[in-house]
């Protein structure tokens, strides 16, 4: 399977592992693009050393495409967009928030620039300041997100914008694959399913945890603060909820919630961790290499799309 984002950025799967703060380095994204796929470094709430750091392992690894994921969020948002722009990295996703500003110097750089969005706005926003696609993310994706869910979101979007649309959340197999394209996408990305991978250099309890989640694993928390993010229950997240509903200060809740993705990426701490994952963590049950992945995922699809008339009369 080929599609017109293969070709706008030379890789082989139409299929994007996502950024994934504390979790997707340069090992993981090296691989998912040596097997055909865009892997996405994240440059989450580091500074420009690491990134660097991180484009180097990449490049050690493949000669293909890959890209960095920049949180607008970030402290040092300023000066990993200019790292970006002088190693000439192929592509940049965006998340949290309006790259507006960086846009002049990455598209002088020959950099694509691929923004998440959750909303049809966005699309169009983005779309006018110079975007090449974008990626309509639903609510059933790990990480931060907005409230519409893929498939209330990808068709609405792919009928906004006339830049091609990679669909995000709730994808984990070739089925999903199959549903993105017929809601007008031409492209996938996906992050739970690569957090098994076994490039994926997340803590094992981390690991084991989405392995064992079931369908409704998940619950999302953080509307408060006006940055709500998708996790598995456990302790920490129950704690979280309870709060966020009580009378403690927002600075309060602030402070609570510190550090809890370093807590669960890094060190697997499944009391006080925020284990970031999808809805779809109930059907990621094996651990495979990124290829496996990929390939697994795309010869499903195939099949799928080939048989899709199966039920028409
Ligand atoms: N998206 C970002 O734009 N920046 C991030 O730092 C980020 N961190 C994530 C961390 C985790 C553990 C997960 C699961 C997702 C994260 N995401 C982030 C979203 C992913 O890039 C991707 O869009 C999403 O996981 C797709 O949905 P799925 O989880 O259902 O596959």
């Amino acid at each position: 399977i080929s599609t017109p984002i293969c070709d706008m950025l030379g890789i082989r799967y139409p299929i994007f592992q996502g950024g994934m703060a504390w979790i997707s380095d340069g090992k993981l994204a090296g691989a998912v693009s040596e097997a055909g796929g865009l892997g996405i470094i994240s440059a989450m709430n580091a500074n420009a050393e690491y990134l660097r750091e991180q484009i180097k392992i990449a490049r050690e690894l493949t000669d293909k495409p890959f890209g960095v994921n920049i949180m607008l969020m970030s402290p040092f948002a300023d000066e990993v967009a200019k790292v970006v722009a002088e190693e000439k990295v192929a592509v940049v996703t965006t998340g949290a928030g309006n790259p507006s500003k960086y846009m002049k110097d990455w598209l002088a750089a020959g950099i694509k620039v691929i923004p998440v969005v959750a909303s049809v706005s966005m699309a169009r926003l983005m779309q006018r300041v110079g975007a090449c696609a974008v990626i309509a993310e639903g609510g059933e994706s790990g990480g931060h997100i907005g409230e519409t869910t893929t498939m209330a979101l990808v068709p609405q979007v792919t009928s906004a914008v006339t830049i091609p649309v990679i669909a995000a959340g709730g994808i984990g197999d070739g089925r999903g694959v199959a549903a993105a394209f017929m809601l007008g996408a031409v492209g996938v990305q996906l992050g739970t399913r690569f957090l098994v991978a076994k490039e994926c250099g997340v803590h094992q309890n981390y690991k084991n945890k989405v392995l064992k989640a079931n369908d409704i694993a998940t619950m999302s928390t953080g509307k408060r603060l006006g940055h709500p993010v998708r996790s598995i229950k456990n302790p920490y997240t129950k704690e979280y909820f309870k709060l966020e509903y009580s009378d403690i200060s927002d600075e309060e809740l602030e402070a609570y919630g510190r550090g809890s993705l370093y807590r669960a990426a890094v060190e697997g701490d499944e009391k006080t961790g925020c284990f970031l994952a999808g809805q779809i963590a109930g059907m990621v049950n094996k651990e495979q290499t990124a290829k496996e992945i990929i390939e697994e995922i795309f010869t499903q699809a195939e099949d799928v799309l080939k048989g899709a008339t199966k039920w028409v009369k």
